[in-house]
């Protein structure tokens, strides 16, 4: 199958990092389309952690051409410490290509990401504090600053000049912050350009042209279904499309060229940041998943909200990214539990309700209708087939599979590689 996207089936942190590096070794590249160094996936390999921001996952797999494309911010900064992390651990990363249509994360952005979370108070989203949301809003305004601008230093200064005009008002004015120089900026922004000039290229065009040698292209989406910024719990989401269709904009692939959608979807939920999760749990059961599931944010630390399963979100993630493969990840962290509840309906307001409510407002009050599934004891680490699961952990596959009407191709039975059991 040569062009492959994968997704987020929840609010992220599903372990989509350990699914592409799984897939890693029979892709030929893999790109990130979406976000930035909001991202955090860990891969295991062996006795060798890695926690990867900008960089895509199969960075670590050999042979295999990374590729941050169009759709991606990039902090100059985070990237070189990134790529020296790696280089100082043996990691060749030489092959990276690096979009010149991607937007760079400009300093002031970091900036008003955080100074603008202050100031909403009680209303706050929960960035990852990293500019992210100022920097796609600069590129839908038309003054964000892309690669390709770091090669002709007049028009960058124009620009960063054009940009500042408006954003030291906001800073001077809204937020009570002192101004920020052409200068300081310009000197972030060009201490490593030369240093990745050799990586910069038309990606679009490379990706066209890798497909059509039929080589193999994974699409890794960052964040995932429920955090997009058309299709997420807006104005709980991050500023991107994490969903399949991002994929096509963000790299410049043609929705003809994808063959297939795998989803990422964790045998219970988590979320960072704010925004309504109707199965979350504030009990011993969610301090459980927490501490089993060492659901703390990779890139900020920031303890995970943790629940139950949702299949109404796993069922929209099937159907608004088209899923075609569902991957269920840390089935091993529930292990011990003797009943597992899974949310197959949400009760608003006295009504039952199906599917994901249309209304923000109507999921803000959506509580969930459980279905409850018998546990498992067994430690399931070292099975590699299905049938080596014990027959309830099989069950409650089985049941999320025909609750989602999806197939499950993957199941996640601890954050090794070689941890997984591969069906189809
Ligand atoms: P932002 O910074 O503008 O993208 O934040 C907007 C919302 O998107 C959420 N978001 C995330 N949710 C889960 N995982 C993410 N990556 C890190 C991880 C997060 C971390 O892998 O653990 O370390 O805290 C991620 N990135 C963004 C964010 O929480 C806001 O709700
Ligand atoms: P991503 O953002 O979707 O790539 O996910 P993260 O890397 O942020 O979080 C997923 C975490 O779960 C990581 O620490 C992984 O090492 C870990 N992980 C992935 N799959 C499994 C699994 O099947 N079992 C267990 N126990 N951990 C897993
Ligand atoms: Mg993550």
């Amino acid at each position: 199958m040569p062009a492959i996207v994968l997704v987020g089936a929840q609010w992220g942190d599903e372990g989509k990092g350990k699914a592409t590096d799984l897939l890693g070794s029979s892709v030929d590249h893999v790109v990130k389309f979406n976000g930035g160094n909001n991202a955090g996936h860990t891969v295991v390999i062996g006795d060798q952690k890695y926690a990867l921001h900008l960089l895509p996952s199969g960075i670590l797999s050999p042979g295999c051409v990374p590729v941050i494309a169009n759709g991606v911010v990039i902090d100059l900064t985070v990237l070189i410490e990134e790529l020296d992390g790696l280089t100082e651990r043996g990691v060749d990363v030489s092959r990276l290509r690096i979009s010149s249509n991607a937007h760079v994360i400009p300093p002031y952005n970091r900036v008003l990401d955080r100074v603008t979370e202050r100031f909403l108070g009680k209303r706050r989203i929960g960035t990852t504090g990293r500019g992210i949301g100022p920097t796609y809003a600069d590129k839908m305004n038309r003054v964000g600053i892309r690669v390709q601008d770091l090669y002709d230093e007049s028009i960058l200064r124009q620009k960063v000049e054009g940009a500042l005009a408006t954003k030291n008002q906001m800073l001077l004015k809204v937020y009570n912050r002192r101004a920020v120089e052409v200068e300081e900026v310009m000197e972030e922004l060009l201490r490593h350009s030369e240093r990745i000039r050799p990586m910069v290229a038309d990606t679009a065009l490379e990706l066209n042209e890798a497909l059509d040698r039929g080589e193999t292209v994974l699409f890794e989406a960052g964040q995932a279904t429920l955090l997009d910024v058309d299709h997420g719990t807006y104005p709980f989401v991050t500023s991107s499309n994490a969903t399949s269709g991002g994929a096509c904009t963000g790299s410049g692939i043609a929705p003809t060229r994808i063959d297939r959608v795998i989803g990422i979807f964790k045998a219970y939920t988590t979320r960072v940041g704010e925004g309504p999760f109707p199965t979350e749990l504030h009990d011993e059961s969610g301090d459980f998943l927490r501490e089993a599931g060492h659901e703390f944010g990779t890139t900020t630390g920031r303890p995970r909200r943790c629940g139950w399963a949702d299949v109404v979100v796993g069922r929209y993630a099937q159907r608004i990214n088209g899923i075609t493969d569902m991957v269920i990840t840390k089935l091993d962290v529930l292990t011990g539990l003797e009943k597992i509840p899974v949310c197959v309906a949400y009760d608003v307001q006295g009504t039952r309700v199906d599917e994901m409510p249309a209304s923000q407002s109507d999921f803000h009050h959506a509580r969930p209708v459980y279905e409850e599934l018998d546990g498992w004891t067994e430690d399931i680490t070292g099975c590699r087939t299905f049938e080596q699961l014990p027959p309830n952990a099989q069950r409650y596959v089985r049941r999320l599979e025909e609750l989602m009407n999806t197939r499950v191709s993957v199941i996640g039975v601890g954050p090794d590689r070689e941890e997984s059991i591969v069906l189809h």
